[in-house]
């Protein structure tokens, strides 16, 4: 078992690519069928343009307040990869890749951003719920998910996300315990990316490693690099197995860096070294996979190049599509919240409906 190879508490972190994309442990290197490959690579550039494109937006005043991926593209892709289709994934607002690879329109990814409630009704296949923005509040009802799941016996896993900022919140508490007692099918991965928007890792938690804390809720975890794709795809691989047996939860710390501010209303200048991001920017996920993949002879330059250029190409269709749909009404305030409005809802939203024609004031 790699929980047990890779003890938290002995401090080894799992690794199968270095920062050169070469292969540190062969035993370990997953025998992921090369089209797959292909497709991870083209999600992961295209999910890096798309998130740089919305920065741009914001910026134009097209899209709203947004938190940039950059650097974390590994950290949810691993895990979508090594889950099935049917399988649910809850994400919290910096999982662009795995959503990609889920299937989820880009042009619904803008339309949430721009703040169209539109933009968060997914194809019911997906089981993907919407972005959290509220800090590990998606934890609970990842757990509850599951629970449901097993219930009625429909055998689903959870992948649910968070940040290190979010482990310090009681929601996580409440949903790791829970899951453990109940030994629920989840796979938790906390995407540690270092900061919380400007409180660093070292305040977050006492603890030398944010896996280890599963030990207290009785389930096994694993401190994984985060911007190695590979090593997070095994690891999720096992964590998924081990919860379609029946065995319950795992946690995966994705350790990873935000090479990004924390939304583009913040400037992470004013509180983080540079010398920090530069040491960081050679390890990212991008260049590690890419490596990888042309040392294998599934990449050259050219091919690339043609898959940089697809990318902007449909992150400028997808950006045209969501800028195409009208804009919210305030009335969304009301209908996106219950699948069925209950009265109290309804009468608010007669009386906004007054209020809006003049006719009450
Ligand atoms: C309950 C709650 N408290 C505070 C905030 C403000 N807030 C938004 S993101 C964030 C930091 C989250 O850090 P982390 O969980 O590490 O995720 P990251 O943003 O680094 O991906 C905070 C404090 C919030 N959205 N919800």
């Amino acid at each position: 078992m790699l929980t047990d190879d890779y003890n938290p508490h002995a401090g080894r972190m799992l690794q199968v690519l270095d920062q050169d994309g070469r292969i540190v442990e062969p035993s370990l290197e997953p025998d992921i069928d090369p089209e797959v490959l292909r497709k991870a690579y083209r999600i992961m550039v295209l999910a890096r343009v798309a998130d740089e494109k919305a920065v741009i937006l914001q910026r134009q005043g097209r899209l709203g307040a947004y938190p940039p991926n950059r650097g974390q593209e590994a950290a949810s892709l691993g895990p979508a990869m090594a889950t099935g289709q049917e399988d649910w994934f809850v994400w919290a607002f910096r999982e662009l890749t795995g959503l990609l690879w889920k299937g989820l329109p880009l042009k619904s990814y803008y339309l949430s951003w721009m703040g169209n409630e539109e933009g968060s009704r997914y194809p019911e296949e997906l089981k993907v719920t919407p972005s959290t923005i509220p800090v590990g509040s998606q934890l609970p009802i990842a757990v509850g998910i599951a629970y449901a799941s097993s219930y009625r016996q429909e055998g689903k896993i959870v992948l649910a996300f968070c940040g290190d900022g979010a482990t310090s919140e009681g929601d996580f508490h409440e949903a790791l315990n829970t899951a453990g007692v109940l030994k629920t099918a989840n796979v938790f991965v906390v995407q540690n990316n270092q900061w919380a928007i400007s409180v660093p890792r070292s305040r977050q938690t006492a603890a030398p490693t944010i896996a280890q804390k599963a030990c207290a809720y009785g389930f096994p975890s694993i401190q994984v690099d985060g911007n190695d794709l590979l090593a997070m795809y095994i690891a999720t691989k096992e964590a998924a197995e081990r919860a379609r047996r029946g065995d319950g939860p795992t946690l995966i710390e994705a350790y990873t860096y935000r090479l990004g501010d924390h939304t583009t209303s913040d400037d992470a200048k004013k509180y983080r070294e540079e010398a920090e991001l530069k040491e960081w920017e050679p390890r990212d996920p991008l260049i590690r996979l890419k490596a990888y993949m042309m040392s294998k002879g599934l990449l050259d330059e050219k091919g690339d190049e043609a898959i940089w250029n697809e990318a902007k190409e449909f992150v400028e269709k997808s950006v045209e599509q969501a800028e195409a749909v009208p804009g919210p009404t305030l009335d969304d305030v009301f209908v996106h919240t219950y699948a069925e409005m209950p009265p109290e809802l309804s009468e608010q939203l007669e009386k906004h409906r007054r209020f809006m024609t003049g006719g009450e004031r």
